[in-house]
Parts: C-alpha cells; structure tokens; sequence
C-alpha cells in the first residue's frame, strides 16, 4: 500500500512514531518503510525516523514546519524527537513558536482556562452542541487537563468555522481567550500569550481596572498593549451568589462568551442557551430554570471592556520573588520543575531539566510550595468558641487546618495576628492555636460540617480576608512541634498533634481517601513505606515533581512512595517488605554477633537488647535504633569491622511500617489474586482500602466493590448483585486483622484500628469507605463526613475488626461496632446521585433494587451478628 501511494519523485521520507522502542535500530513503522523501500530496490531514497507525541505532547504545525525543514537539509538527522526540546541528546529539531496558524480561514479559535468541576468544561460542550444544532458550522473541542483531581486546571480548545477543521493540535494563537478564575492571573499563567493580535482576552474576576493592572504580570501587560489586545472582564463570582447559583458561573460566563466571540448572533445564542436550560432543569423546577435564564442575561449584559493604558506597553518590572527555604534537594527541584509545571508551562521544559531524576526518584515535600490559592472561600477559626477536639483537622482532606500548641518563647516569636486560647479543659504552661492554610485550603468546609460547638467555632469566609494567616501558618509549621502531655496518638484529639506527612495533595475537595492517608502517615509516617496501585490514590499521592507526602520538619523522615502497577501492588509492596526485611535482617544479625563478643561495651549490650524487645514496635523501635546506632558508631570508630558493616545498612536497622495502598478496583477485582497471595503469606504488611464502590479514576466503572443499584460506568441500569465481602474472604485466614472503617462515622474506631492493624505482627487489611466527588452527594463533598455518618446509621456500611491478637489471649477477635440500619436506608440511597439518577431513568427497576440492596444489607447485619457468637 505505501508503494502505491508514494510519488515516483520521491528523495526523502521522515517517518514519525508515537512510540519509543529503546534497544531497536528504529522505531516500528520506520523499520516497516524501512524495508518496503529495500525490498522495492529503493535504496536512493533518504529516510529519517522521528518521535512524536510521547507523554500526551501536542504536535502543532510548528512541529510538522521543523520536519520538514529539516528534511530540505542535504544531511537531515537520521532519528530525531519533535514536540520537545531535548538539549542532552540533541536530537529535538528546532521548532519556531508560535506555530504558523494553519486551520481554515474564517475559523474562530478559542480557548478557555477553568478549574476542574467549576462547569467551564460542561458549559463548552453545551456551547458546541448549541452552534452544531443551530447553524451550519463545523465544530472542534479538545480538554485539556492538568494532574490534578477535581480542583485542578481545565483548558478547554474550541474551534468553529465554515469550512472543514483539520487541526488535531491544541490551539496556541486563539481569538479569544476566557479565564474563569482570577486566581491564573495572580499565578501568571502564561493565557494572554495565546491570544492572536488583535484577539479578545474575558477574565472573570471582582477587580476593577486598576486592581487588574495591579495583578497581571509585566509580561501579560506588555503582550497586551504591543498586540491590541481587547481586554475584557466581567464578574460572575458575584452575580451568580446574586442570581443564587452559589460558586456556579459557567452560565454567565458562556453567555459571555457568546456575546464576545460572535460566533451567532447574540439573540439567537441567548434564544438557544435558554432552550438548553429549560430542557437540563426544567424537570427540577420553574425558579431553577429562571436562575438559569438570569445568569444567562448576566452574562451578555455585565462584560465590561477594559480601557488598556499606554503605560502597559512599558510595565513595571514584577516584583522580586523571595528566595524559597527549606530542604535544598526540593527547592531545587521546585525550582527547575514544580514551579513551571504549576504554572501549565511543563512543556516548555527541556530534557536536561530532567537530568537528576533519571531513576524517577523525586523529592517529597514539593507540594507545600504550590499554594493554589483556588478556595474561594476558607475557614476562620474563632478561639473563644472551640472547645479543642480537633474533629475540624482529623477529617481535613488537604491538611489545612492544624492544632499547635505553643511555648511562651514560640508565642513570643510568631507573628502578631496568631489567635490563642488557654488550653482546653484547663490552662497549663501552653496556648493553644487551630491555624489554617489559606492558601492551600481547597474550600470544601467539610471542618466546619464535624465541628461539634452547636454554633460552629469555625466558619467559611471569603479567601482574601485570610491572607494574613498564611504566615502563621507557615510559622507554625516550620517552628512548632508536638508538646508532651498531648493525649495518646491512638485519640482523635491526640493524632492531630502529629505532623501530617500528606499535605496539599491533588485530591478533590473534600475527598474522604486522603482523609484516611493522611491520618495514617499522623500516626506512622516517618516508617512508613507506601506501595500505590494505580488510582486516584497515586495521582493525588504521586504526581513528578508535586509530591504531596512529605518529611518531619524534624526528623527529615518521611514516607518513601513507589506506585508499580494497578494489578501487582500487593506483590509490590510485599517485595518492598521482604527486600527490607531481608536486609535488617541482616543487619541485626551481625549486631548480634557484635553483643555476644567479649569486647562489646555494656552501654552495647543493652543497647541492642532494647533494641530487640522492642524490634516489632514501629513506634519504640525507632528510639532503640538510634541508640544501637550511636553504640555502633562508638565500636567501629574504635576499629570494629563488623559494626562497620552494619552502619553501612544501618538505615534498615529501624522497624519499618509497611503499606499498601489502592482503590476498591484494585483490591476487589483487578489487584485481587495478589493481595490474596500477600495476605496468605502472614508477613506483616498493612493494606489500606480506600473503597469508593466505584473506579474513581476512570470516571467510576463499577468494580466488585459496588452496591446493588449503583449506577456506575458499565452498570448503567444500576448493579444487579451485592457487593463482594473482601473483609470476610481476608477474615478466613483467621491470622489477618480485617477491618472496616468509616472515618466520618466513627473518628475514634478509625483512628483505633489503624493503631491495632499496625501494631499487629501479621498481615492487616483495613477497608475505608470513602465517599467521592462521583457519588454526587447532595450538596457536594462538605458532606463527605456526614455521608459516611448516614451509611453507618442507615446500615448501608458496616464497622468491625477482627483482630487475631485477640484471639490468642483467649477472647473474642470480632468486634462489631455499629448498630443495625435504622430505617433511613433508602434516604441515604436517594442522597446520592449515582443511586437516585436510577429512579429517573428506570424508575420500577430502581425501586425493585433499592429494595433488594436494603434486605441485603440487613442480611448482611444480621449474618455480622452471628459472627460476633461465632468467634465467642
Ligand atoms: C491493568 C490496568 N487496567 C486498567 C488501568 C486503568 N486504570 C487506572 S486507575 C483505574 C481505576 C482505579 O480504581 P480504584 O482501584 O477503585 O481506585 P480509585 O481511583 O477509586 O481510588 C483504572 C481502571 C490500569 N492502569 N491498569
Ligand atoms: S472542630 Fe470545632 S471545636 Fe473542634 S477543634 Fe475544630 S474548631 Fe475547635
Ligand atoms: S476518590 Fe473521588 S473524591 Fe477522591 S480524588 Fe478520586 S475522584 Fe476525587
């Protein structure tokens, strides 16, 4: 077939692969032209072979232009990269920016900057249904998303036009370009460098002209005046509290749009955004459907054209930015890497950026210098009302809202606006603190739901009025540690006090997975070794160059983090657990030989015998370690081998806290053979399930996890059968602690099980159930923690444990710590969209299920009870 396509002139050919084939002389469609031209006798032609499009890189015009340039070169290169700017090998050809516009004339190009669940990307897709129902125009829209979960950046490209679109690349010199949330401009997101000379640029934003001029960059300005730019802004955040949708601008802002771009007349896209809407709400009711019809007019009467001053084309150089501090290792890399891809621009990154990090292993801790700043609304903490349970930080998906308590001298150099209270229920030598992280609060308000005080000690408030917290905050963090007397780490209230080592990460608002990680890196972080499956779980837990898990301010020890495969996590982290354990073995071993020679010390000797009583406790071990190993410093330097031979794995001397991690995808269905095995083996490693009854990450296909009537991804007309019991299959083994935990439900059975599964030498597997953004929870994930209060209390979720340790002393492993459904069932079941969607698309299966799901759970209640007598 090439042969029969390609022109008897033909001199040259580049061929292009998506793909990296390392090893061969070639990628594979290279090598297949490669020997149809040899086999054809073709030997005159010259043919190159490059890649493209690796790692979800675009391939615009610009890209295409360099091969062909190359191409026209007597010696082009043999193999060659495009789409990169590879500065170690050399091989990327050099690309001229911005690319040549090449789609058809007439075609509008457009580009949309959203936060991720903020409607911008709904809204596009509706924009485009409008114009591809409404006229005769070809239509084109690509979304573009960031690492990041709900919350993260959305980039949206929209093309229309009369003639046929064949531009499969992103769009980089757009017509008009929207930003739907001012906080990209304060961030300085390169969006207005897009925009065609001459070419609109809408942002959506409270400020008036001069506090815009006050916020865009140097460069945004500059680019504004030298190309023409049309700057307009409009203020949806208000309009829509006015209008009462709350946080939902997308209406307004695709009224906005339509009016700016002028890709139909304004009447008519008014005329058929109202008819959309009356066909989306027009079942939930007249007033919903008027809300829509007002935001639409909002939208195409509250634009407001910004007169752009002459001193824009010679801005003000921005101010300096300060120097970052802490670890060097991750400033560096924040530096060269965090700090671009945060701000969307990773891929201008060349290859030697990349140099120190070959292995793939990156620097913890980068997450806490990204500061999103995308809450619209924060907490305030009010220090007369709280009564210092510290609910408000246990349930913080984000780690956002922590407790101190301060010295006098800690006191005395924080800054001034900190807000104390005496210690709680009585004063003592210390003054308590609840501080929040304005600006890496993701604003679910999920403190201010579990807040126990009947009036709320906390309350959401605009963002901008908390600006003055963030160097508490960050004082706090840095300078202040755990103070003794705190009540024990297996509290609720005691917990708290531990430095989270999972912080800032790319979950949604509100998500109940990283609720339950980072209380478990609270109580065994500075151990732990985390094995991910692939999931929701490694993308906010292991997004290069963001790492969210971090180290103690100070120890500098925080959890190590690997994410193999989705199917061989289990056997991951059980390798992980054996090749450590291996070589403390080892270790201790030789320590040993060391105890029983006549020379060793006594400070030696007891020493390692602390050491070895506690060698099972992760949390004593720690402190027997550092002492053996200040003993073992002392003998080598007198000249001991052996102890020299220890030191040198003396890293694994410390009882480590193995974990493994993943969704209820992984550990019911596709990761279930593994952790089977690893299970059955009795080695001590821990599993923690974030069961969210659905894959989460995939956009919630139904998994072995998933209740009868869910609607899922594949389950459309709701789940037929029960959900499987992992925790009952785990329990037959009679040797692995099992258990079931909802953290919302039941914070101090949550935090005591993690405590009992970690302390037991064996295998432990603990399954959380963990409401999600998909569940689409009336009212949204500030109900997270109060949803899994109401599966609890209707019966849908049950508490228990099955501790083996119990059994060898002769009492009874199981205990069953929540009480039967109280009849709210099916009001739980209709609190939740991917239930309550059922009744509206078949609603006499939906009842015929829903029915089925509750006997079952009932069933499953009682068969729990017989369980309890069982194991008597
Ligand atoms: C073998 C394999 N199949 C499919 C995928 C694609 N995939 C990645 S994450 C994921 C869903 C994970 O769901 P779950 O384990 O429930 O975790 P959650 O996202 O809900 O936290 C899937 C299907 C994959 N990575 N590997
Ligand atoms: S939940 Fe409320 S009472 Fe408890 S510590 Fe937080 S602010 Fe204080
Ligand atoms: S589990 Fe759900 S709530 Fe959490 S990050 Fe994934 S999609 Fe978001």
């Amino acid at each position: 077939a090439l042969l029969k396509v390609l022109p008897k002139t033909v001199k040259k050919i580049a061929v292009l692969d998506r793909t990296k084939e390392p090893g061969s002389l070639g990628e594979p469609l290279y090598l297949d032209v490669a020997a149809t031209l040899r086999e054809a006798g073709k030997n005159d032609v010259i043919l190159t072979g490059g890649r493209y499009g690796l790692g979800s890189k675009d391939t615009p015009p610009s890209s295409v232009f360099a091969v062909f340039t190359e191409l026209k070169k007597d010696a082009p290169k043999p193999r060659f990269t495009i789409g990169i700017v590879d500065d170690v090998t050399n091989l990327s050809l050099p690309e001229v920016k911005p690319a040549p516009i090449t789609s058809a004339q007439g075609t509008v190009e457009c580009k949309f900057w959203g936060l991720g669940g903020d409607g911008t990307v709904g809204a596009n897709k509706n924009s485009t249904k409008i114009i591809g129902d409404h006229t005769d125009k070809y239509i084109q829209a690509y979304f573009q998303y960031d690492s990041k979960k709900t919350g993260g950046v959305t980039v949206s490209h929209l093309r229309f036009g009369d003639k046929p679109i064949k531009s499969p690349y992103y769009i980089n010199q757009a017509d008009f370009v929207a930003c739907h949330n001012p906080s990209y401009v304060t961030k300085g997101y390169k969006m207005v460098q897009d925009v065609k000379p001459g070419g609109i640029f809408m942002i959506n934003c409270q400020w008036d002209d001069k506090e815009l001029g006050e916020k865009l960059n140097a460069a945004a300005k500059k680019y504004i005046a030298d190309n023409n730019i049309q700057v307009y802004t409009i203020n949806a955040i208000d309009k829509a509290i006015e209008i009462g949708m709350g946080k939902r601008t997308n209406t307004i802002l695709q009224s906005a749009f339509f009016k700016l771009a002028n890709v139909m007349p304004i009447d008519k896209a008014v005329q058929f955004m109202k008819e959309a809407a009356k066909k989306s709400y027009g079942k939930k009711g007249d007033a919903v459907v008027e809300m829509n019809y007002k935001a639409i007019d909002a939208g195409v009467d509250a634009l407001h054209k910004v007169e752009v001053p002459a001193s824009w084309s010679k801005p003000e150089a921005d101010a300096a930015v300060p120097a970052l501090q802490g670890r060097p290792a991750t400033v560096k890399m924040v530096e060269n890497l965090l700090n671009p891809i945060a701000l969307m621009d990773g891929d201008s990154l060349p290859v030697s950026a990349f140099v120190d990090y070959t292995d793939g292993q990156f620097e913890i801790g980068a997450s806490a210098y990204e500061k999103r700043g995308i809450a619209i609304s924060v907490p305030e903490w009010d220090a007369e009302k709280c009564i210092q349970c510290n609910n408000c930080a246990f349930v913080c998906s984000h780690a956002t809202i922590r407790p101190f308590m301060l010295s006098k001298d800690e006191v005395k150099a924080a800054p001034a606006n900190i807000k104390l209270a005496d210690t709680k229920p009585k004063a003592g030598e210390y003054k308590f603190t609840m501080s929040v992280s304005p600006l890496d609060c993701m604003g679910c308000g999920e403190c201010v739901t579990v807040c126990p005080v009947p009036d709320k000690a906390i309350k959401m408030v605009p963002q901008e009025t908390q600006v003055d917290e963030q160097p508490v905050f960050d004082y706090l963090v840095a300078n202040v540690g755990k103070k003794p007397g705190v009540p024990a780490d297996t509290t609720v209230k005691g917990s708290q006090f531990n430095q989270p080592l999972l912080e800032f990460s790319g979950s949604c608002a509100g998500c109940a997975e990283t609720s339950y990680a980072r209380l478990i890196t609270q109580l065994f972080g500075e151990q732990m070794y985390i094995s991910n499956a692939t999931g929701c779980s490694s993308i906010w837990g292991g997004p290069a160059a963001t790492s969210p898990y971090t180290v103690n301010k100070d120890s500098k020890k925080g959890p190590a983090w690997t994410n193999s495969l989705f199917e061989d996590n289990a056997e991951n982290g059980f390798g992980i657990y054996l090749g450590q354990n291996t070589l403390r073995n080892h270790a201790i071993e030789k320590a040993e030989k060391i105890a029983a020679s006549e020379k060793a010390s006594e400070a030696y000797k007891a020493a390692f015998a602390k050491f070895m009583e506690t060698k099972d406790n992760t949390k004593e071990n720690t402190a027997a370690a550092a002492s053996l190993i200040a003993e073992l410093e002392k003998s080598a330097a007198a000249g001991c081998e052996l102890s020299k031979e220890v030191l040198d794995k003396k890293q694994y001397l410390a009882k480590k806290s193995v974990w493994i991690f993943g969704g209820d995808g992984w550990a019911y269905d596709i990761g279930f053979g593994g952790l089977d095995h690893v299970l059955a083996s009795g080695e001590n490693v821990n599993v923690m399930v974030f069961d969210t009854e659905m894959y989460s990450n995939t956009g919630g296909q139904a998994s072995k996890a998933s209740n009868i009537g869910e609607v899922c991804q594949f389950a459309a007309a709701g789940k037929e059968v029960g959900k499987k019991s992992l925790a009952e299959i785990a329990m037959s083994y009679g040797y692995v602690y099992v258990a079931q935990v909802a953290l919302g439900a039941n914070m101090a059975q949550t935090v005591k099980v993690l405590a009992e599964a970690e302390a037991y030498n064996g295998p432990s597997l603990i399954i959380g159930y963990a409401p999600c953004e998909l569940h689409g929870v009336k009212g949204g994930m500030n109900h997270c923690q109060d949803e899994m209060k109401s599966a609890v209390k209707a019966g849908y979720w049950n508490l228990f444990s099955f501790n083996p340790a119990l059994k060898a002393e002769g009492k009874n492993p199981f205990t069953l710590t929540s009480k039967p459904g109280d009849g709210t069932y099916q009001n739980f079941l209709n609190n939740e969209t991917r239930y309550s969607r059922l009744t509206r698309s078949f609603p006499e299966r939906a009842e015929k299920l829903f029915t089925a799901s509750e006997e079952a759970a009932q069933e499953r209640y009682e068969h729990l009870l017989k369980l309890v007598e069982l194991y008597k």
